[in-house]
């Protein structure tokens, strides 16, 4: 088990698409176990390989209330099938976005196809919070950042300040 460093915005692999996984194997097994890992120590619902630095459709979530059993989900290839037509608004924020938040509109729920990390092909329904960490790690497979969903304006102030702080933190 490993707590792997995570990539904050912007930053190149975070813009890029994310290749399908040919197969679960012990190599991608492994990286999700690392991913929930990571995930857990950041105090974050959810994870997407392009965060640690993997540019591979594979993504962590958890969703569990804090007085509730931990409840890990490992996938690999997700893929939305369905979605709902009715919205809903919530307020997110992004491990790789940190100390910023905004609201973002999605599908109030959505069905999800994908490998578990057995390698078996499962679907999942999702609504509440769960529906909306799904749509959130899969736009990460897709080079897409929540700020995305935000008017050219907001985004850039994000990203300008997350650009600043970096060069702060690391001079050059
Ligand atoms: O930990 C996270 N919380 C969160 C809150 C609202 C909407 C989405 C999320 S996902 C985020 C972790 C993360 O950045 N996953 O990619
Ligand atoms: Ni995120």
């Amino acid at each position: 088990m490993a707590i792997l460093p995570i990539l904050v915005a912007p930053h190149p692999v975070l813009k890029q698409t994310a290749r399908p996984v040919a197969a679960v194997d012990r190599r991608v097994a492994t990286l999700m176990r690392d991913m929930l890992e990571t995930m857990y120590d950041a105090n974050g619902i959810g994870l997407a390989a392009p965060q640690v630095g993997v540019s591979e459709r594979i993504i962590v979530v958890d969703v569990h209330e804090k007085d509730e059993a931990p409840a890990p989900l490992m996938m690999a290839n997700p893929e939305i099938i369905a979605e709902s037509p009715d919205l809903k608004v919530y307020e997110e924020g992004c491990l790789s976005v940190p100390e910023h938040y905004a609201e973002v509109t999605r599908p109030s729920s959505v069905t999800v196809r994908y490998l578990d990390e057995t390698g078996a092909v499962r679907e999942l329904q999702a609504d509440g919070t769960l529906a909306v960490c799904v749509q959130h790690e899969i736009d990460h497979l897709n080079g897409v950042l929540f700020v995305d969903h935000l008017s050219s304006l907001k985004r850039s102030m994000i990203l300008r300040k997350l650009q600043k702080q970096q060069r702060q933190k690391a001079p050059a």
